[in-house]
C-alpha cells in the first residue's frame, strides 16, 4: 500500500516593517488553522516568515537589525503561539527565520517541526544572493551577503513523519547540485521556503518570465530527482515592493499538483502519494545503476565556468 502524506504549502502575504512577530505569528497560526481544517498533516511555511524581507533594506545600526529581525532563540515568547498550536493539532511544520546563535553567527535558516513539537532539523541556507555593498541608486536591496554567513551545516534529509525529507531555502532552488545531494540521501520530500522579488534587481527582465523560471526550475528539479517539492512564498507588496506567490506543490512526475492563485495569505494542499517515484527511482532515476561520478568530478573541483575546449588541453 503506498504511503500518502497530506501536505499544505502556507503562503504568506506581505509582512511589513511596521508587523511585529507578534502580528506575523497570529497570521500563521491562522494559515495552520485553515490548513489543519483542509485536513494537512505537514506543514510548510516561507523563508524569513517571521519578519519582512529585511534584506531590501541597507540598515547599519546591526544591534537593531538583530532585535527586529534575528531569533536569538526558537519559538521565543512571541513565535511560541505557532508551536503551542501545531502540536495541539498533531501538525508537522517547516518555517524559515533569521537565526542569532549564541556567539553572534547570523544565518537565513529553517526548522522541521515533528507534530509532537520537537524541533527535528536546521539547515542554514547554502546559496545566498544578491550583494554585501550598499547600491544606493537600485530601487531596492538585496543584501543577504551582508546579513547572514554562508550556512555551515550541509544539505541534509530527516526521517520525518513516516517520510525521508530534505530541506532547502529560496535560492538554493536555482542549484541543482542541491537537490542532488538530498536525492543522494533519499529525499522524498523536499521542503523550500522563498521570497523572490518580482523585479530583477541586476537588470531589466519582465516578471512573468521570473515566474516562468521559477516554476520550470521546480518540475525539472522534482522529476530529476524524483522527490515531492513544497516551494512556498512569501509575497506580494511588502512596504512598496512586490515579490510574486506562485506557491506549488510538484509531484515526482515533474507535474505541478498545485500552485496558489494570489498573492496573499492562502493554503494549498495536496495528499501526496510518497511512493508515487517508486518506479522512476528503479528505471530511468536509478542513481546507483546510471549515475557516473568519475566524470563529474568538476563539479565539486571547479566553483566558475572557465573556457576549457578540449582541443587546447595542454599536451
Ligand atoms: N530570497 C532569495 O533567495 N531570493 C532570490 C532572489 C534572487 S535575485 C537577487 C531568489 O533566488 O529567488
Amino acid at each position: 500500500m503506498s504511503r500518502h502524506l497530506k501536505i499544505a504549502a502556507a503562503q504568506l502575504g506581505p509582512l511589513h516593517k511596521a508587523d511585529n512577530r507578534a502580528v506575523a505569528t497570529r497570521r500563521l497560526v491562522n494559515l495552520l488553522k485553515e490548513a489543519h481544517g483542509m485536513g494537512a498533516k505537514f506543514v510548510v511555511f516561507p523563508e524569513l516568515a517571521f519578519t519582512t524581507f529585511f534584506p531590501r533594506w541597507w540598515m547599519e545600526d546591526q544591534a537593531e537589525v538583530d532585535r527586529k529581525y534575528f531569533e536569538s532563540t526558537v519559538p521565543s515568547p512571541e513565535t511560541q503561539p505557532l508551536f503551542t498550536e501545531a502540536k495541539k493539532l498533531g501538525i508537522g511544520f517547516y518555517i524559515g527565520y533569521a537565526e542569532l546563535t549564541p556567539d553572534k553567527h547570523r544565518y537565513n535558516a529553517s526548522i522541521l517541526v515533528g507534530p509532537d513539537g520537537s524541533i527535528v532539523g536546521k539547515y542554514r541556507k547554502v546559496h545566498l544572493p544578491g550583494h554585501a555593498e550598499h547600491k544606493p541608486k537600485a530601487a531596492f536591496q538585496h543584501l543577504e551577503k551582508k546579513y547572514f554567513e554562508v550556512g555551515d551545516l550541509g544539505f541534509k534529509v530527516w526521517r520525518f513523519m513516516g517520510t525521508v525529507t530534505g530541506m532547502l531555502i529560496c535560492n538554493d532552488r536555482r542549484w541543482p547540485e542541491a537537490f542532488r545531494v538530498l536525492a543522494l540521501q533519499g529525499a522524498e520530500i523536499v521542503a523550500l521556503g522563498f521570497n523572490t522579488p518580482s523585479e530583477n534587481l541586476h537588470y531589466p527582465e519582465p516578471p512573468a518570465l521570473r515566474v516562468h523560471h521559477h516554476l520550470i526550475m521546480a518540475q525539472a528539479m522534482a522529476f530529476q530527482n524524483a522527490t515531492w517539492l513544497v516551494e512556498t512564498a512569501k509575497c506580494g507588496y511588502e512596504d512598496g515592493f512586490r515579490m510574486f506567490g506562485h506557491s506549488v506543490i510538484v509531484a515526482p512526475t515533474g507535474e505541478i499538483a498545485v500552485k496558489s492563485q494570489t498573492e496573499e495569505d492562502e493554503v494549498i494542499l495536496y495528499n501526496c502519494d510518497i511512493d508515487l517515484a517508486a518506479n522512476l527511482k528503479r528505471t530511468m532515476f536509478n542513481f546507483a545503476a546510471h549515475r557516473r561520478p568519475e566524470h563529474y568530478r568538476l563539479i565539486v573541483e571547479r566553483v566558475g565556468a572557465e573556457v576549457t575546449p578540449a582541443n587546447e588541453e595542454k599536451k
